[in-house]
């Protein structure tokens, strides 16, 4: 496969359905960490010794010439250490400040991510270099990936999280654009947007997969790996997954049980 996919959970599909749109020819891999899903509360070590051996012992198994860790929360703690971790490119996904900022009028913007991207001196240090005469009005928004795994899922939302979620934004005088800083959280796009119209949505999704295409661009003139593509089985935990993953593109849905 060209690139590897992953995330926690099923917030990388929204990034994996913006490569496809883009790179049509782009061969996929999905790899979702369901078991210790959410990221957003776990500790910080945990994390990065967590990431490294579920991406490293699927990228052994499935041999992507690129990983793109398509999650915020992984990327703003884990990405360096993976890095040296891997032969091969890694992609990371991290909140769209810069793209909100170019945008932005009133130098108002809101960010909707999970707690722990929220507080990342990543974040600082991001807000520093490329908004640097911005409010950026930051919410920690962690039930909205939940609902997004409910919603992906068939099942019912819960309406007021989305509400409460949003709530701080509204509240923001004067704010034209809202970062959606999670990839789970394209996913509640069309649910989210009618209830702050008027404003710019800005996720990561359009920006990685030109990323890809570079980086293809730069690999695809080097030999894919030898060997039978690897053949994936569901997650046991998230008996929902494998239609999901289906219905989003991947014929042979993976598992990776650590
Ligand atoms: N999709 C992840 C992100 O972009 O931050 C968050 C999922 C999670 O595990 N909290």
């Amino acid at each position: 496969i060209d690139a590897l996919i992953f995330d926690s959970g099923v917030g990388g599909l929204s990034v994996s359905e913006e490569i496809r749109r883009r790179i049509p020819d782009c061969s996929l891999g999905y790899l979702c960490d369901n078991a210790a899903l959410p990221y957003g509360t776990r500790r910080d070590d945990w994390l990065i010794e967590r990431i490294g051996a579920v991406c490293v012992s699927a990228c052994e198994l499935a041999r992507p010439r690129v990983l793109v860790v398509a999650c915020n929360t992984a990327s703003t703690l884990a990405l360096a250490a993976l890095r040296a971790r891997l032969p091969i490119p890694v992609i990371g996904t991290v909140p769209a400040i810069k793209p909100a900022a170019e945008a932005s009028r009133s130098r108002t913007i809101g960010l909707l991510a999970t707690g722990a991207t929220v507080h990342r001196p990543y974040l600082d240090r991001l807000i520093a270099d490329h908004a640097p005469d911005c409010r950026v009005v930051r919410v920690a928004a962690d039930a909205l990936v939940i609902q997004a795994e409910t919603y992906l899922a068939g099942k019912a939302l819960d309406a007021r999280a989305l509400q409460v979620a949003i709530a701080p934004l509204k509240a923001a005088a004067g704010l034209d654009v809202v970062v959606l800083g999670c990839t789970h959280f394209p996913l509640l796009r069309g649910l989210l947007e009618p209830l702050m119209p008027d404003r710019l949505w800005i996720d990561s999704g359009a920006a990685i997969a030109r990323r890809l295409s570079q980086v293809l661009g730069d690999t695809r003139s080097i030999p894919a790996p030898p060997g039978e593509a690897p053949s994936w089985a569901t997650a046991p935990q998230v008996p929902s997954l494998g239609p999901i993953l289906r219905r989003f593109g991947y014929s042979s849905p993976l598992a990776l049980e650590i």
